[in-house]
């Protein structure tokens, strides 16, 4: 079905000229149609497209589509995504990040890939950028902490990238080793974690095509406050397990300490799936606030098992999921 393109693209506005009231109806009469069937899946990339447009002035990616992954709700507009975020080497507050992060020096960047692996290679941005046919995938994102959003993500399969440098027969997991430069990360003179940040997946976790190998979102390269110049986003864990600003990868034979777990282990677990099934010691996972569509009469969403992605079921059949949380 053909959709007729207004400048603004279905006569949503662009996020940086309207209130939040706009927005607000803007996403009701969105979510009217597409209760209706007037707007089609591939109208969902339209609209992330449109709201890509130069927001962030960064460089362009172009990116195809991928339809294998469609979230039937508007994506977040770019300018929560890139003001509320966590980022700690910026500092713990929400508007650290985009406040700060402009010390961040995403270029030149390399990242070095070693361990378990019979090719191992140190490949800089531009080789990454080659490494794969870039991919726009619409993810949900959840935080461990209770809210979520919609975004369009830039990237390709972290299988790809596995592929190319041959995993050993040893190698059982993947550990992620973030930037830590004091000159350039404010936040990492504070102890709040351990730094680097270091987060960590089995193997067979990150060779599943959800796993995205992330240099970009809303068509750009990714805004540092967002884990410029490279990062993983995983859709069916909590948002922490997705780290920023990688420096290195490597795989290994044990599975790899992770940030959060260092800090609080009884709160935190290796796996970190989306569950509303095991509640945080501290509050509940079982509904989530949206970003964007917060306000005195915003609803809260139920949070989905694996945030929606039931195709990882697979990866943890027969595991116990509270005791492995
Ligand atoms: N290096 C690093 N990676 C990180 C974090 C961090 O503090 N440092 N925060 C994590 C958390 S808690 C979340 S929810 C996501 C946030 O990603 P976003 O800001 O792009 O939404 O990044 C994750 N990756
Ligand atoms: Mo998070």
């Amino acid at each position: 079905m053909l959709i007729k393109r207004s400048p603004n693209g279905l006569d949503l506005p662009f996020s940086s000229e309207i209130t939040p009231r706009t927005v607000f109806e803007a996403r009701r009469s969105f979510i009217r149609q597409l209760a209706l069937g007037s707007i089609a899946g591939g109208a969902l990339f339209e609209i992330a497209n449109r709201e890509a447009f130069a927001q962030g002035g960064l460089q362009k990616l172009g990116a195809k589509a991928n339809p294998a992954y469609v979230v039937m709700d508007p994506p977040t507009a770019y300018k929560d995504a890139t003001t509320y975020n966590n980022f700690y080497e910026f500092g713990t507050d929400k508007a650290d990040p985009a406040r700060s992060a402009g010390t961040l020096k995403p270029r030149p960047w390399s990242v070095t890939i070693e361990g378990e692996v019979k090719k191992p290679l140190t490949l800089d941005l531009d080789a990454l950028l080659r490494l794969a046919p870039l991919e726009e995938r619409i993810y949900r994102h959840r935080c461990v902490e209770g809210w979520s959003m919609v975004i369009p993500w830039v990237g390709f399969s972290l299988s790809e990238l596995i592929k190319k440098v041959e995993p050993t027969g040893n190698a059982k997991f993947i550990e992620f080793i973030s930037l830590a430069d004091k000159k350039q990360m404010p936040g990492i003179n504070s102890p709040v974690l351990e730094w680097p940040y270091v987060e960590g997946l089995r193997l067979d976790e990150a060779n599943h095509p959800l796993a995205l190998l992330c240099l970009g979102m809303y068509g750009e390269a990714l805004p540092n406050q967002n884990g410029a110049p490279v990062r993983v986003v995983l859709p069916w864990k909590y948002g922490f397990k997705s780290a920023k600003s990688i420096v290195k990868i490597r795989f290994t034979r044990e599975q790899p300490n992770t940030a959060w777990n260092i800090a609080a282990p009884s709160e935190y677990g290796f796996y970190s799936n989306v569950n509303p099934d095991v509640d945080h010691p501290r509050w509940s996972q079982a509904s989530e606030r949206r970003i964007g569509e917060d306000g005195f009469f915003a609803k809260k969403r139920k949070t989905l098992r694996f945030n929606g992605y039931n195709q990882v079921a697979s990866l943890y059949a027969g595991m116990d999921l509270k005791k492995y949380f």
